[in-house]
């Protein structure tokens, strides 16, 4: 398991109960006494390899064993960016932790209090345990500093990107990672951005797909972008309405290298609701104004013609309560 620490960064040394710990649970204690022994030290265990058996002594993991207190899973395991089908089954199943997780409301997710025990989250793959891939594998979150507190707020709002190298973001009407996006009801038009990196590569060099719980909605026309970050317009919001999050793939066919985003939360709204709080009031007069002039993809923009002006204030009005 790879273990962040909890509440403190001087969490004592993880007594390893046997070798097996590294390699397995062949000779392990019980998969609980492990969870919480790396709880009770102030730490976050993952499942690594949930669904890779036959190399080295790994086994799948039981999802029937009754074990709690695991934080996430490993969403891939290969170092070179080989996508097997154990992998697309831990997708699966991180698919379904995030399904689990209640949508947003007022632009904000709920804080998960029970976590880790209730609603684990998905981790990038961590495979550094193995020898020669140490360096080579990638787990991104972003943080505004490093602290227990924004690494437990980072795991919960999804912001970490599962990569072997490759760093891919994505957003939607400026509502990037581990945020949450408005999208109100009616013919709204959602703006999406990625964003690579240098070391990722131009865009046009990757297949890109986008995906909403964990479906896909479409291929990602890349091939007339230059550059490291492309912005697509979508105005087809019957693709959006029933979706909880949205998530990006990536794959650079040459090196067969893989990026995957963390989710960006979906929330719809009533017109006029631009901050999404489910009324429509003063406050959202007030955020209509801050977003005064063009504006593509902004919850303010209610006649969606990409500028916020003097008839959006009409529409917001209609809708007053
Ligand atoms: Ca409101
Ligand atoms: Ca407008």
């Amino acid at each position: 398991m790879l273990v962040y620490p909890l509440d403190t960064f001087d969490a004592p040394y993880l007594e390893n109960p046997s070798d097996g710990l590294v390699f397995g649970h062949a000779n392990c204690e019980d998969e609980q006494v492990i969870i919480d022994r790396i709880n009770k030290n102030g730490c976050y265990g993952f499942i690594a390899h949930p669904y890779e058996e036959g190399e080295l002594s790994y086994a799948q993991w039981d999802w029937d064993n009754g074990a709690t207190g695991w934080a996430g899973l490993e969403l891939w395991s290969n170092a070179d960016g080989q996508f097997q089908q154990a992998d697309l089954s831990t997708l699966n199943r991180w698919h379904s932790l995030l399904s689990e997780i209640a949508p947003p409301t007022q632009g904000m997710l709920a804080d998960r209090q029970e976590f880790p025990t209730r609603a684990p989250v998905g981790l990038g793959n961590s495979d550094a345990h193995h020898p020669g891939a140490i360096g080579a594998v990638f787990t991104y979150a972003r943080l505004d500093a490093v602290n227990p507190k924004t690494l437990r707020d980072a795991f919960l709002s999804g912001r970490c990107i599962a990569s072997d190298g490759p760093l891919l973001t994505v957003s939607a009407n400026q509502s990037g990672i581990g945020e949450v996006a408005l999208l109100p009801d009616g013919n709204a038009r959602v703006v999406i951005r990625l964003e690579t990196t240098t070391e990722f590569g131009p865009i046009s060099d990757y297949t890109l797909v986008l995906e909403g719980d964990g479906e896909e909605i479409m291929a990602i026309p890349t091939q007339d972008v230059s550059g490291y970050a492309a912005e697509f317009v979508i105005q087809t919001p019957k693709l959006w309405q029933d979706r909880t999050y949205l998530t990006a793939w990536a794959q650079r066919t040459d090196l067969q290298r893989l990026a995957l985003t963390n989710p960006v939360w979906l929330q719809k709204t009533d017109p006029g609701d631009v901050d999404g709080s489910g009324v429509i009031d003063v406050n959202d007069l007030l955020s209509l104004l801050a977003d005064w002039g063009p504006c593509e993809g902004c919850p303010a923009d209610g006649d969606w013609n990409g500028h916020i002006d003097v008839n959006d204030i009409l529409l917001l009005l209609s809708h007053w309560n």
